[in-house]
């Protein structure tokens, strides 16, 4: 397999997943040049001239979340995705699709600096809906945790989504809810995560 990324890029949250799978070596770091992203060659690769993507012969894997949940699901072994016909597969995704979706819109937002008013107008049409909405569901994901979101086992989605906390916070576009600590503080302590500064930080 190939992954091409930056190492100033959201292709870092992948890292802590190699290592969980223990897959490091069994994948060709491909580092790629923001300057040269848009290039002919690059873009045959990836359309949309964007980082991450991994390369797994013929398949060409584009977006976060979808790198996060093919290699789950490649190394079910090692358990990091819920069985196909375990309920809780449908919290695992709801949490890799929401730290995707409606979490990312909600950091975009928040960096752009977009006014209240304007979310508010375009409230219904958002998919993050608005600020009081993302926290409403993170703090209730939180409390929910027994300790992680699908339950007992700490899975993928644990950990995309405490990468994506600790960044947001570290970057100032979330503030660390006490609602978190608990959470994280578990995910933390994971072997995968100690190279993590903004996660280690918490
Ligand atoms: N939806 C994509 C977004 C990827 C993305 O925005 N990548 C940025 C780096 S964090 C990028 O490649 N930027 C380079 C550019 O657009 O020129 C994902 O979640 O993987």
């Amino acid at each position: 397999m190939k992954y091409y990324s930056n190492k100033q890029s959201r292709g870092n949250t992948l890292l802590p997943l190699f290592k969980e799978l223990g897959i490091e070596n069994d994948i060709e770091m491909v580092e790629v040049d923001y300057a040269k992203i848009h290039d002919a060659e690059y873009l045959k690769i990836n359309p949309m001239g964007k980082v991450p993507c991994l390369v797994d012969g013929p398949a060409v894997i584009s977006e976060t979340a979808a790198i996060y949940a093919y290699l789950a699901d490649k190394y079910h072994e090692k358990g990091l995705a819920p069985a196909l016909n375990d309920p809780m597969r449908g919290e695992y995704l709801k949490w890799l699709f929401f730290c995707h979706g409606p979490m990312t819109e909600y950091m975009d937002i928040k960096y752009l600096q977009v006014p209240e008013a304007q979310i508010e107008k375009c409230r219904s049409a958002l998919s993050m809906g608005n600020e009081d909405a993302v926290f409403a569901f993170l703090k209730q994901g939180m409390k929910q945790a027994n300790p992680y979101l699908t339950g007992e086992k700490f899975t993928a989605a644990d950990l995309y989504l405490a990468y994506w906390i600790a960044y947001a916070v570290q970057f100032k576009i979330l503030p660390y809810l006490d609602e978190f600590d608990p959470f994280i503080q578990r995910v933390k302590k994971r072997d995968s995560v100690q190279d993590v500064d903004w996660l280690q930080k918490l």
